[in-house]
Formats: C-alpha cells, sequence, structure tokens
C-alpha cells in the first residue's frame, strides 16, 4: 500500500465513494483516535487511481459538518417552516409506527404508503437492501426509480439487450474518442487520465454538447448540437456511412438484425435535413461520419445529459446503432458505453426479496411525484398517499415540476418521514427526520455504472451521534411495527452474503473475502472486456436489433428514428414565441445533485444559482453580464444571476444545478420550470426539455 497514514496510531480503512457517479471510486480513510483525518482515492485501483474529486475530497467535512442531523427530529411549526426539535429514537419510533400502522390497517390499506428514495448512496445495503425488505413486508406501493436513467437504459436494452458497452479501461486503444452528452471533466471524472492517454497518441477526441462545458474546452472539437437532436446526428452519420460502402458487411450479417430496413430507415435522413434539425453544418455532419467509419475502434462514451429528453429512449438507440453498422465492437476501444452496471449480477432477488410482494401492488412512477401527492389515487389507481417515507433523495429540491411536488408535500393530510443527513429541503416538510449514518460510518457493497470493478466499504468511524444506518433505522422500524418476517432481522453482515449468494460467472472473482482483503475486485470478465466482438447480444435474437419486435409490441416505431423533444420549437410554435430558450440544468461541478450544496467552500466555488446565454439572447433581451434575471416558463419562475458567454448555443441557456431551493434568491430552484412529462421510453423525466423564457428583473 502506498498511501501512508500520519500518526502512529492511525490505522486506514478501505472504502468506496456513495455517490450516484459512474467513477465509484475506490477511498482510504485514515482513522486516528477514532476520527477519520483524512480520504484519498486508492493509487492501486486502476479506475479511481488515486485521486478523488473535487466534491469527495470533502467527504471528512460534510461528516463531521456542524449541520449534520444527529438526533431524531419532530416538527413543531407548520409544514415548510423547518422548525424543529429534538427526540429520542423511542419517541420517533413510536410516533412513526403508530401511524404507519394505523394507515395500513385503515381503509385506504398498505399501499397509502410510499418509499421514495434514490441514489444518495447507491450501497446495495443502504439503498437497496433492507429498505425494500420493509416496504414489501409492510406491502406499501412500489416506486419506479426513474429519475435519472431509464430512457437511456431502455434505448440500450432494445438495441443491444443490456446496459453492457465497452469497456472504460479500453478508451487508450481507441482511435477516436466522441464524448457525447456526457461532461466527462465534471460527472465521469476518472475517465479523463484514460482520455488524455488516447489522446498523447494523437487520436482526436470530440464532444457533443448544445454548452462548450469545461469537458469540450478541452476536446479536440466542440460540436454545440441543438438539444434533443441526437436522435437525427445518428441516422445522419448512419446514411453517409451506407451512401459510402463504409459499413462492414460481415458484421452486419453475422450480428445484426433488420440491416437491410435500418439502410432503408437511413436514407430519410440526409445530412441536409439533419443539418436543419441539429443546426450542425451539412459538410461537419458528412465529416463526422467519414471520420467514425476510417476509424476501427471509436470509442463513442455517452451519458444521461442526452436522453434528459422527450425522444431520449431513441437517441440512444440510434447512437448504439452505430458501432454495429462498422463492425467496431469487434476491437479493443471500440463501441459505445453508457453504462456497465449491466455486468454486476449481484443476487438482488436474496437481498430485495420481491417475492414478498403482495400481489397487485400498484407502482407509482418517481418523476410524477408531483402528480402522486395531488391525485387521489396517485394518478395510478388505488388509495391516495398518506404517508411518505424518504431516504438517499431530496425530492423538494431534484424531483421535476419542483412548485407541485412542495404543493403535494404541504398536504396537512400527508404523513412524512425522512432519513437523512442534513436538513434538506425535503425536511423542511417532513413530521420526523431521523439521523442517518454517512459512508464512513456504515457498511456497504458496491457495484459501478462506468467500470468493472465490485467493492465494499467498510465503516472507518462509529456513528455520529444518534445516528444509524438506513439498513437499521429500517429494521427497528419494522420490529417496532410488529412486522414479523425473519428476513427484516438479517444484520448487514448477513445482507452482504445475499447480495454476494450468485453463481453468476462474472460474479466468481467477487467473494466477501476478496472484497475484505483489497476493498475491490474485477468482475470476472477478461481485460479489456469485449462483450459483443463476436456478436452475443443481449436481446431476444441474440444480434443487435436495428429492427426490434418489443418495440413492435408496445406499438412503437421498431427502427431507430428522430424522435423530436416534448418541447422542439418548431413543432410548438406558440409555446416557442412565448419561450424561445432551451434550458439545460446539468451538474454544477461543486455538487453532486442536490448533494453537497451545503458545503461551504464548495457553495462559495459554485457562487449562486446562475443561468449561462449567449451574448446574442442576452443582448436581444438587453441582459448584461452579472444582472440578475428570472428564469420562467407557465411551470414557475426562478431568480438566478445572468452569465453571458460564447461558450453556448444561441437559443439554449444553462442553468447548473440542482440548488437547494432554500438556499436559492427566491427560493425556488431550476425545477420550477421543468415538467412531468416523460421519455418515450423508460418514463424518465425529461429535465432538459425545457423552453423558458429570461427577463432582467430590473
Ligand atoms: N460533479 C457531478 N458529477 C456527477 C453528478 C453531479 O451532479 N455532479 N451527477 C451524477 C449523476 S446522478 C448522473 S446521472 C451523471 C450525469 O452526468 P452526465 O451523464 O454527464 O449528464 P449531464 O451532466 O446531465 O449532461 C451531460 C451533458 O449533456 C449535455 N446535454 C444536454 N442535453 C443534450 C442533448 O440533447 N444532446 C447532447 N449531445 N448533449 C446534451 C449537457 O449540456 C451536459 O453538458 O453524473 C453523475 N456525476
Ligand atoms: N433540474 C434537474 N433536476 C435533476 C437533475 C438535473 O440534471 N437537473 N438530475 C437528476 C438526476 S440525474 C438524479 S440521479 C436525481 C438525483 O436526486 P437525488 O437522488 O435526490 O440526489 P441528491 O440530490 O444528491 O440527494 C440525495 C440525498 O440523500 C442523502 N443521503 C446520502 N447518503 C445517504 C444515506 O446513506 N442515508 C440516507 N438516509 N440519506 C443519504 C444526501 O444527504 C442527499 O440529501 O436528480 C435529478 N434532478
Ligand atoms: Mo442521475
Amino acid at each position: 500500500m502506498t498511501a501512508t497514514a500520519s500518526t502512529a496510531n492511525a490505522q486506514i480503512i478501505r472504502g468506496a465513494c456513495p455517490h450516484d457517479c459512474p467513477d465509484t471510486c475506490a477511498t482510504l480513510v485514515t482513522v486516528e483516535d477514532g476520527r477519520a483525518t483524512r480520504i484519498q482515492g486508492d493509487p492501486e485501483h486502476p479506475f479511481t487511481q488515486g485521486f478523488l474529486c473535487t466534491k469527495v475530497n470533502r467527504y471528512l467535512e460534510r461528516t463531521y459538518h456542524a449541520d449534520r442531523v444527529l438526533t431524531p427530529l419532530r416538527r413543531v411549526g407548520p409544514k415548510g417552516s423547518g422548525a424543529f426539535v429534538e427526540a429520542t429514537w423511542d419517541e420517533a419510533l413510536d410516533a412513526i409506527s403508530a401511524k404507519l400502522n394505523a394507515i395500513r390497517h385503515s381503509a385506504d390499506g398498505p399501499q397509502a404508503i410510499l418509499p421514495y428514495s434514490y441514489a444518495g448512496t447507491m450501497g446495495l445495503l443502504q439503498s437497496e437492501g433492507m429498505d425494500r425488505r420493509f416496504f414489501h413486508v409492510l406491502g406499501a406501493s412500489l416506486l419506479d426509480r426513474t429519475i435519472c436513467a431509464t430512457a437511456g437504459m431502455m434505448g440500450m436494452r432494445m438495441t443491444v439487450g443490456a446496459s453492457i458497452g465497452a469497456d472504460t479501461e479500453a478508451v487508450p486503444q481507441s482511435d477516436l474518442v466522441i464524448l457525447w452528452g456526457t461532461n466527462t471533466l465534471t460527472s465521469n471524472p476518472h475517465l479523463w487520465p484514460k482520455i488524455l492517454e488516447a489522446k498523447a497518441k494523437g487520436v482526436k477526441v470530440i464532444c457533443i454538447d448544445p454548452i462548450r462545458t469545461r469537458t469540450a474546452e478541452q476536446c479536440d472539437e466542440w460540436i454545440g448540437i441543438r438539444p434533443g437532436t441526437d436522435g437525427a446526428l445518428a441516422l445522419g452519420m448512419m446514411h453517409v456511412l451506407f451512401a459510402e460502402g463504409m459499413q462492414d458487411d460481415d458484421y452486419l450479417a453475422r450480428h445484426t438484425l433488420g440491416a437491410d430496413q435500418l439502410r432503408e430507415r437511413v436514407k430519410a435522413y440526409p445530412a441536409s435535413r439533419v443539418a436543419a434539425i441539429t443546426g450542425i453544418a451539412e459538410a461537419r455532419i458528412v465529416e463526422l461520419a467519414r471520420e467514425y467509419g476510417r476509424a476501427k475502434a471509436a470509442f463513442l462514451r455517452l451519458n444521461y445529459g442526452l436522453q434528459r429528453h422527450g425522444g431520449g429512449a431513441m437517441a440512444v438507440r440510434a447512437i448504439a446503432c452505430l458501432p454495429a453498422v462498422t463492425g467496431h465492437w469487434r476491437r479493443a476501444g471500440g463501441g459505445v458505453q453508457l453504462s456497465s452496471s449491466g455486468n454486476f449480477a449481484y443476487n438482488k432477488t436474496a437481498l430485495q426479496r420481491p417475492d414478498l410482494v403482495p400481489p397487485g401492488t400498484r407502482t407509482v412512477n418517481m418523476s410524477l411525484l408531483g402528480q402522486a401527492l395531488a391525485a387521489p389515487d396517485a394518478g395510478v389507481g388505488g388509495p391516495p398517499v398518506r404517508a411518505m417515507i424518504v431516504y438517499n433523495s431530496n425530492p423538494a429540491a431534484i424531483a421535476p415540476d419542483h412548485l407541485a411536488v412542495v404543493d403535494g408535500m404541504k398536504r396537512e393530510d400527508l404523513f412524512m418521514v425522512v432519513l437523512e443527513h442534513f436538513r434538506t429541503d425535503t425536511c423542511d416538510y417532513a413530521d420526523w427526520v431521523l439521523p442517518a449514518t454517512t459512508q464512513l460510518e456504515h457498511l456497504d457493497v458496491h457495484w459501478s455504472y462506468g467500470h468493472l470493478y465490485a467493492s465494499l466499504n467498510r465503516p472507518a468511524i462509529a456513528p455520529l451521534g444518534e445516528a444509524l444506518p438506513n439498513t437499521e433505522i429500517f429494521r427497528r422500524l419494522a420490529a417496532r411495527m410488529g412486522l414479523d418476517h425473519e428476513c427484516l432481522r438479517d444484520d448487514d453482515d448477513a445482507l452482504v452474503r445475499a447480495s454476494l449468494d450468485t453463481t453468476d460467472e462474472r460474479m466468481a472473482s467477487v467473494t466477501y473475502e476478496a472484497l475484505r482483503t483489497n476493498g475491490w475486485v474485477r468482475l470476472a470478465v477478461p481485460s479489456p472486456y469485449l462483450p459483443y466482438a463476436e456478436g452475443g447480444f443481449r436481446t431476444p435474437s441474440g444480434k443487435c436489433e436495428f429492427f426490434s419486435e418489443r418495440m413492435k409490441a408496445m406499438g412503437l416505431d421498431p427502427l431507430p428514428d428522430f424522435t423530436p423533444p416534448h418541447e422542439f420549437p418548431e413543432n410548438v410554435p406558440a409555446l416557442a414565441a412565448r419561450f424561445p430558450i432551451t434550458l439545460i440544468s446539468s451538474p454544477a461541478h461543486q455538487f453532486l445533485n442536490s448533494s453537497f450544496v451545503n458545503i461551504g467552500p464548495l457553495q462559495r466555488a459554485a457562487r449562486e444559482p446562475e443561468v449561462a446565454l449567449h451574448p446574442h439572447d442576452a443582448e436581444r433581451r438587453g441582459i448584461a453580464e452579472g444582472a440578475m434575471v428570472m428564469v420562467e416558463n407557465e411551470r414557475g419562475h426562478f431568480l438566478a444571476r445572468a452569465r453571458v458567454r460564447e461558450g453556448i448555443r444561441e437559443g439554449v441557456a444553462w442553468a447548473p444545478g440542482v440548488w437547494w431551493a432554500k438556499l436559492s434568491p427566491d427560493g425556488r430552484n431550476v425545477n420550477a420550470t421543468t415538467s412531468q412529462r416523460l421519455t418515450d421510453m423508460g418514463a424518465g423525466p425529461v429535465f432538459y426539455d425545457n423552453l423558458v423564457e429570461i427577463r432582467p428583473t430590473s
């Protein structure tokens, strides 16, 4: 081990970063006299490479922060006031279990109770372990966790069959890198050294993004595409590839389904038409296709930015066809990568016990929370939502259509419990806030969506104050409520074992022993991993499905096509006349969704809620650099500081997210303007498919 500790009695504990990020870093935490004194990236981990990001470098500061919630809190003021008093665990568990039992035994029944969680921690135990068992035994409503990635996941699933793509460690072997709808330096920073390795060999790196992000600035070229039009660009590229004979006929014949139909379909996308849709010059589209066609192993790194539009799933699907047209999957460094998560075959059935879900239990889409809280039947039939238990998420800040969400949370007849580290926006509407442990204080097992290493997080320090792991909170709640099932008594160690209890070959290397010894281990797959070099797609046909019977059965177009955003200006001219600017609210560099917004140095670095716009757009509106502006549409509005900059498409604005509403000038954040419309597949949110107007406030 190359890490050194500063004092003799210091210990180094291996852990994993819990945050929702493709990188899932391996960490080394130095502990001296029971206190964590240092956190660093594991230098031996091939992806972490010894460094942590801007945010997680401050993980100790976050853990020991004076604002940590360290005891149960009971609300004393009106909903939204944030007035709480401290309470004991006994008081909290008594009150919460009495209320939940009353609802469970009422005419509305247990489905009136809704869990709401996402990936505040990605650890299997603390994010989808005992909580799932608890809600399943209880018979609560199920939650469809769509808030981030389901559109892209469906796009991949319908095309290559799974969330499995090219090995990110093979990027240095590629001969063209396209960063497509991803701000790598911010949201996937540990991929950057691999990209630099490729670049050092003279490989061209192109970034396709409506915003000239810090990533785009470091690339050889920025292609400033119109938002939500990536599907058309991919179809236009395939048009050129086929027209100029740059396809790999052998790969097409052996490993794809529907190549002839695809070839017919893309005839409708000549570069002239694609230029009009995407706003990219015709000649550039043709040349991009040629560069791609000449390459032998181009790496297409997608991320989730481009799928937060009405046609997001189709866009990912169209792009995912490219490496099968050119046969790039054959070679190391070639192919497309959106997520590697499908490689991690943990035993989620044993962990979560879906067999305990009562038949006929309804499912509520988390992206429609505003609607679910407003409608008597949660919008999907059944009882109203009378209780909501929130953990690992801050829906009052991050859910679309913020005003609808907050209206719902204010309902006097809604009972809300939030498990948290801090008093977030969501906590302000809670009846009870329960203190949860951070990653330094609990055990967990991790997967990744950006590489192929499993990891174990061992607790480095004892829980602060009266904080408890989510697992333990649900165990105690179950016991207090009298929920009687033996699986609710498993301890965290048993949960780890349940998740590792699998015979899947890829998991052969992932034993508890290996994880305990080294902290992390590569899945038992070849290195580099070429998932589709010889076909072997995980679709029903085993081929890359240009033509999808499954989509046809869903009543969708079975072939890739361009699906415009809901708020595509030429399709909604009246709306676009009033709200002509497409607002993208992708992550701020210093925050992790709404996490870290309350950490002083990071908050100061992010300054304040801002909105960047093109000089022409600013000038037309009389907006000067630094002016306070109102960003608005029919759904709502929020205040932000104008940043006028060249590096953004005209007609597009960028409001980096996700600020806590209560730390924003008018108590509202960007989600006051986003809608509860959904993507074409996967029922995901459309955060960046959002027309607004921006006006000076004075
Ligand atoms: N620092 C930091 N890192 C993070 C996060 C964070 O909040 N902060 N969040 C984490 C999470 S939960 C996720 S899901 C990922 C998200 O990270 P990414 O998957 O990289 O997604 P976004 O940051 O949402 O968007 C990436 C880029 O897509 C661009 N974009 C938007 N619309 C379009 C479009 O229509 N076409 C194209 N080509 N580009 C478009 C945006 O301008 C943005 O620069 O990052 C994770 N990592
Ligand atoms: N406008 C706009 N909205 C967005 C996005 C966007 O780009 N633009 N991004 C979307 C995306 S991609 C995502 S993934 C979602 C993310 O939305 P969320 O999943 O809600 O993520 P965070 O905002 O980071 O909130 C996570 C919360 O979990 C808490 N937490 C962390 N670890 C633990 C734990 O172990 N136990 C408990 N009890 N709590 C814990 C943290 O303190 C934090 O408050 O936001 C979405 N919202
Ligand atoms: Mo996400």
